[in-house]
């Protein structure tokens, strides 16, 4: 897969992508990441990507033509079209594990970061084809949502994770939270790891495993218990036991 990212500070992206999974990715030619200077694609000589906003009030917005031109630009480079571009944006639709699954289906990944107030409405209503929100809070642009996004996405490509660090167990995978974990010592400042998890039974301690996070979704997280797969007698079990 290869990822366009289209923003005002690539230079934001080096680190995160040289230390995490993604270069792992990377260096396994399975996966290249490019991040793009929208400015580089202005045509006066400030280098001018933002202006006042039509209507007035505060702030700048992202001009549309170098946001377009560097769009189209990129996809000259690759050579595809009918890729997802994705806008990052706090009007976009909840960020979900389920959007990154959809997102790792393809060769070719778009993402547009926008910075100051806003962006240009055009930009979303006739380049972008998806516009996503990774949460309800303020960010100082889309840099950062893109690299969770990206982070998201690469780790679902096959080949990219180790065969023990399995995707299916995670968090959100089947709906519900991880259970608690513990690992050595099995006594520290005198707080102990749940007994069971050192019996050797494995058929208890799968249960165990499975009353957690049923009871820690129930807990923490009721709107994920509406959709998760659950028994009538694992639903039953949850109102007995909260
Ligand atoms: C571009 N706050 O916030 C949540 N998801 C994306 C964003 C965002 C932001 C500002 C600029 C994206």
């Amino acid at each position: 897969m290869r990822i366009d990212i289209l923003c005002l500070f690539p230079e934001m992206f080096v680190s995160p992508f040289s230390h995490s999974i993604v270069k792992r990715a990377e260096e396994r030619g399975l996966v290249q990441v490019v991040a793009h200077n929208i400015r580089d694609y202005t045509h006066d000589r400030h280098g001018t990507a933002d202006d006042y906003p039509y209507g007035g009030g505060a702030g700048m917005v992202l001009k549309p033509e170098p946001v377009f031109e560097a769009a189209e630009h990129i996809g000259q480079l690759t050579g595809v079209d009918n890729i997802p571009v994705v806008l990052l944006t706090p009007q976009g639709r909840p960020f979900t594990q389920r959007i990154a699954a959809g997102l790792s289906e393809y060769a070719n990944l778009m993402l547009i970061c926008g910075h100051y107030e806003g962006i240009d409405e055009r930009v979303a209503e006739n380049l972008a084809t998806d516009e996503i929100s990774i949460g309800d809070y303020v960010l100082t642009g889309g840099e950062l949502a893109a690299m969770v996004v990206v982070d998201s996405v690469v780790r679902l490509i096959p080949g990219v994770l180790g065969s023990d660090e399995s995707v299916t167990d995670d968090s959100h995978a089947d709906g519900l939270l991880e259970y608690p974990q513990y690992t050595r010592p099995e006594r520290y400042r005198g707080w102990d790891v749940p007994p069971i998890l050192l019996s050797g039974n494995h058929g208890e301690i799968a249960a165990w495993r499975r009353r957690q996070s049923l009871l820690r979704t129930a807990a923490r997280r009721p709107d994920l218990l509406e959709k998760a797969t659950l028994t009538d007698k694992e639903r039953a079990w949850i109102s007995d036991n909260s």
